[in-house]
């Protein structure tokens, strides 16, 4: 048995992870990541592609501008397609704000870099990771690595496993409340190595089902289109997903779209969900591991990115002066604003998915509030306001 120490103990390696590892290590404050997965495994995967300000300014924090600086698209508006026509939202002009088109992956990839530039402690394959005794003043974490039991005993545990992983499961159910609405469809996504269709996002209302144009880069596209929960990857040759895109896009976009071999493809269902309080005892939930957002809004990683800023800040509080007052305050400040952005995706969702079993009263309510956002300044305000990402 093979024993360590350390100050917080994080588990998962996605952007929450290792986003707190480096900040925490830039600050002199020790910590292990223990990931169960390979590092191949979770650089191949394809998930976000949309930066909040927020989220930028924490990789710039965390010293891994460079890259992100060079390749990431600056985009000042996104546009939503209906009724064959396209209507733009100016990020600039409403919300005096931007977004930067970066994906997951490169995220991921700078800050494994870094982590590996700076001598950070990063455990892949670490099998049966759990959390054994969680008090008031420490917490004992267990895991398997190649055959091998290991103990690390930590000050702080950080749970930034996502959804699925063990660290929500150790609040005790007398005490943790969950929140959670699952939607009745999914989404079917392509990468291609083909231009993009539009030089920013698009994402089309249409009776087939939502369709969103999205990119990596100038030769890079990532699109999805909605898809029944029964589907299955098998389902969508990529001659269906092409033809099905198409229809589901205004002329003016599927007359140009360039079509090519997918690259990559995947269907991912979609959710909302909170998890309350955030923080029990010495272990503090952050990322998807304490709420899930359905992509609509591109809010997964940014909310990811907001709690690793509170958390980030707390700890150094706490190491440099000994001070608990923003630890104690964590769950709250967090929750503030994942509520607001579950309200803001969950509305996307609404207004954009065809539902199943939509009836032609609630299509009429869709088009209402599309008509209503596109000629109201006041709405449109709250969209892009939202959507470049409610101040921390
Ligand atoms: P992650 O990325 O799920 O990382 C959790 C890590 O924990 C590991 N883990 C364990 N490790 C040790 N022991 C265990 N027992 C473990 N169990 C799990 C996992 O292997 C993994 O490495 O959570 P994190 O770090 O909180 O990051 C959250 C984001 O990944 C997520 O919110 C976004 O990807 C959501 N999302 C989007 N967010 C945006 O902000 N903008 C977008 O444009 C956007 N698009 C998307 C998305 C998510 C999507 N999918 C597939 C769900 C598009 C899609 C299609
Ligand atoms: C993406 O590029 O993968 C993407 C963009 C916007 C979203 C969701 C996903 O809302």
């Amino acid at each position: 048995m093979a024993s360590e120490r350390t100050q917080v103990g994080i588990i998962g390696s996605g952007p929450s992870g290792l986003l707190l590892s480096q900040l925490l290590d830039r600050n002199g404050i020790d910590n292990v990541v223990l990931e169960r997965r390979s590092r191949q495994y979770v650089l191949g995967r394809i998930r976000a592609g949309v930066l909040e300000r927020g989220m930028v300014e924490l990789m710039r924090q965390a010293g891994v501008r460079e890259r992100m600086d060079r390749e990431g698209m600056v985009h000042h508006g996104f546009s939503i397609a209906f009724n064959n026509g396209i209507h733009r939202v100016d990020l600039r002009e409403l919300a005096g704000g931007s977004v930067m088109i970066y994906g997951q992956t490169e995220v991921t990839r700078d800050l494994m870099d870094a982590r590996d530039a700076g001598g950070g402690r990063l455990v892949y394959e670490a099998e049966e990771v759990r959390i054994d005794s969680l008090e008031e003043d420490g917490a004992l974490l267990r895991y398997r690595t190649s055959g091998e039991d290991h103990t690390l005993e930590c000050e702080f545990v950080a749970g930034c496993d996502g959804y699925y992983g063990p660290s929500r499961r150790a609040i005790p159910d007398t005490v943790l409340r969950v929140y959670e609405r699952v939607y009745p469809f999914g989404w079917m996504g392509l990468l291609s190595q083909t231009p993009p269709v539009h030089d920013e996002i698009v994402y089309a209302r249409h009776p087939r089902g939502f369709a969103l144009c999205s990119m990596r880069s100038a030769s890079l596209s990532r699109y999805y289109v909605q898809c029944s929960l029964d589907d299955q990857v098998a389902d969508w040759p990529d001659e269906r997903f092409w033809e099905e895109l198409r229809r589901r896009l205004p002329d003016t976009l599927s007359d140009i779209l360039v079509t090519g071999p997918s690259i990559e493809k995947s269907i991912a269902p979609l959710r909302s969900f909170v998890a309350e309080p955030m923080r029990y005892k010495r272990l503090f939930l952050a990322g998807d591991a304490g709420h899930i957002v359905p992509p609509t809004g591109a809010k997964g990683l940014n909310l990811a990115a907001s709690d690793i800023h509170y958390l980030s800040r707390a700890f150094i509080a706490w190491y440099h002066d000994s001070n608990a007052a923003l630890l104690d305050d964590y769950s709250e400040q967090c929750l503030r604003r994942v509520w607001k952005a579950e309200r803001f995706s969950w509305w996307m969702t609404n207004l954009l998915h065809t539902l199943p079993e939509n009836e032609p009263f609630e299509h009429r309510m869709q088009d209402a509030e599309l008509d209503y956002v596109f000629s109201s300044q006041a709405m449109m305000t709250a969209v892009a306001e939202n959507y470049v990402g409610l101040p921390y």
